[in-house]
C-alpha cells in the first residue's frame, strides 16, 4: 500500500465567543484538514490548528509546508514506513503541528488497514477520558458562570483557569470566586502561558495556597531559565510544561533542568508517535501528565482521546477534551458528546472519524 497523494484543506468555523489567555485569543478556528490518500483508496484524516503565537505556524505556512514539502516527501512510502517517515519530516525543523497531523493520519489509515482502533493499537488501556474544561480571560463572575454551566450541562468537574494577566490579582480573585462557588469536590488548576514574572508567579501561588489546587502550568517563560528554576523549586504542585516543552528534547531538558515537574501532551503537536516517546518518558521517570488542548476542534479532540484512554499513564487524569463545545459547528458527520463528564474513544477501525462533506464544502477555503 503506496502513499499517493497528501491533501491539506484550509477551513474556517467560528467560535460562539473567543477563549482568551495570556498569549493570545482565538475567534475562529482556522484549521488545516489533512488527508493522506492510498494507492488502495484508504484515506486517513486529521486536523492541524496554527497557533502563532505557539508554534509560529500560520493556516498558509501549514498548506505550503504540507503541499510543498511533505506531501513529495511521503508519495512513494507505505503508512508501515513511520520511521522513514519521521526521518524525512525532520530534515525541515518547527511545523509541529503540521508534522504531527500527517503522523495522525497514518495511524489512521494503519487502523483501517487492520480493521482495528488506533486507541487499541496504541494501548488500549481504556475507552473513555474524564473530561477537564479550559476557562479564558474573562471577568471573575463571567468565569464562575461559565464554569458552572459546564458542569451543570456535561457533567465535567475538572477546570483549567486561564492565568497571566497583570496585576495577577484579578486571576488570583477569579480563582477564589470559582473555588467558592463549585466547592471543594471540584479539581481546579491554572495555565499562566508565560503571561507572570517568576516572582509574580511565586506571589500568587502563596496567595493561592488554600485553593487546593492540582497543578500550576506554563506560569512565567522557560526562557527565564533560573528564575523559572527557582521557582519551580517552590511550587506547592506539579508545574507542567506546555508551550516549553513541544519535542521530546525540549522535555528533557525542562526536566532534567529543573524547570518543570509534569508535561502536557499535546497529540497535535506532537501526533500520536512522539507524544508516545514523551509519555514513556513520563512514566519511565515518574513524571505526571496531562493530555493537553491544542484549542482543538472535534478532530483534533477524537484524535487527543484516542490517545490519552490509550495509555494508563495519561488516563490517569482528566484530559482537556472540551473546548470544540464552543465552536458553532464542525466537520465530523457524527458529532462528539460529553456524558457524565466522560468523552469516549471512538469504536470502529483507524480513528473513527467521517467528515461531512456538506460542512466541509461549506467551510472550507480554497474554492
Ligand atoms: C494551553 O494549554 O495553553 C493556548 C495556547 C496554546 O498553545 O494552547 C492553548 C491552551
Ligand atoms: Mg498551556
Amino acid at each position: 500500500m503506496k502513499i499517493v497523494n497528501v491533501e491539506a484543506i484550509p477551513f474556517a468555523i467560528p467560535y460562539t465567543k473567543p477563549l482568551r489567555f495570556a498569549s493570545g485569543e482565538v475567534h475562529t478556528a482556522e484549521h488545516v484538514l489533512i488527508r493522506v490518500h492510498t494507492d488502495e483508496g484508504l484515506v486517513g484524516t486529521a486536523e492541524a490548528p496554527p497557533r502563532p503565537y505557539t508554534y509560529g505556524e500560520t493556516q498558509e505556512s501549514i498548506v505550503a509546508v504540507v503541499e510543498r514539502i511533505f506531501a513529495p516527501q511521503l508519495k512513494g512510502l507505505t503508512p508501515l514506513d513511520r520511521e522513514r517517515i519521521h526521518e524525512r519530516l525532520d530534515r525541515t525543523v518547527g511545523n509541529p503541528t503540521a508534522k504531527a497531523a500527517l503522523d495522525m493520519a497514518l495511524w489512521d489509515i494503519l487502523g483501517q488497514a487492520a480493521g482495528l482502533p488506533v486507541s487499541g493499537l496504541l494501548g488500549g488501556y481504556t475507552d473513555r477520558m474524564r473530561v477537564s474544561h479550559m476557562v479564558g480571560f474573562a471577568p471573575a463572575e463571567h468565569m464562575v458562570a461559565e464554569a458552572e454551566r459546564i458542569r451543570d450541562t456535561y457533567g465535567i468537574t475538572t477546570f483549567k483557569v486561564k492565568v497571566g494577566r497583570l496585576p495577577y490579582h484579578q486571576d488570583v480573585a477569579a480563582c477564589r470566586a470559582l473555588r467558592r462557588a463549585l466547592g471543594p469536590d471540584v479539581e481546579l488548576y491554572v495555565d499562566g502561558n508565560r503571561g507572570w514574572t517568576a516572582a509574580d508567579s511565586a506571589r500568587a501561588l502563596r496567595e493561592m495556597a488554600d485553593l487546593d489546587l492540582t497543578f500550576a502550568e506554563e506560569l512565567c517563560p522557560a526562557d527565564d531559565v533560573l528564575g523559572r528554576r527557582w521557582l519551580v523549586a517552590q511550587s506547592p504542585v506539579p508545574f507542567i510544561a506546555d508551550e516549553s516543552a513541544t519535542t521530546t528534547g525540549e522535555v528533557t531538558r525542562e526536566l532534567l533542568g529543573g524547570s518543570a515537574t509534569a508535561i502536557s501532551v499535546k497529540t497535535a503537536r506532537t501526533g500520536f508517535t512522539r507524544s508516545q516517546r514523551i509519555l514513556n518518558a513520563c512514566q519511565t521517570l515518574g513524571v505526571e501528565a496531562v493530555i493537553g488542548n491544542q484549542i482543538d476542534g472535534q478532530i483534533g479532540t477524537l484524535c487527543s482521546v484516542a490517545f490519552g484512554a490509550a495509555h494508563r499513564w495519561s488516563a490517569r487524569h482528566a484530559g482537556e477534551l472540551s473546548n470544540f463545545l464552543d465552536m458553532t459547528d464542525d466537520l465530523l458527520a457524527e458529532p462528539l458528546t460529553i456524558e457524565n463528564g466522560t468523552l469516549r474513544v471512538r469504536e470502529g477501525a483507524g480513528l473513527g472519524l467521517r467528515i461531512d462533506p456538506g460542512k466541509l464544502a461549506r467551510y472550507r477555503q480554497d474554492r
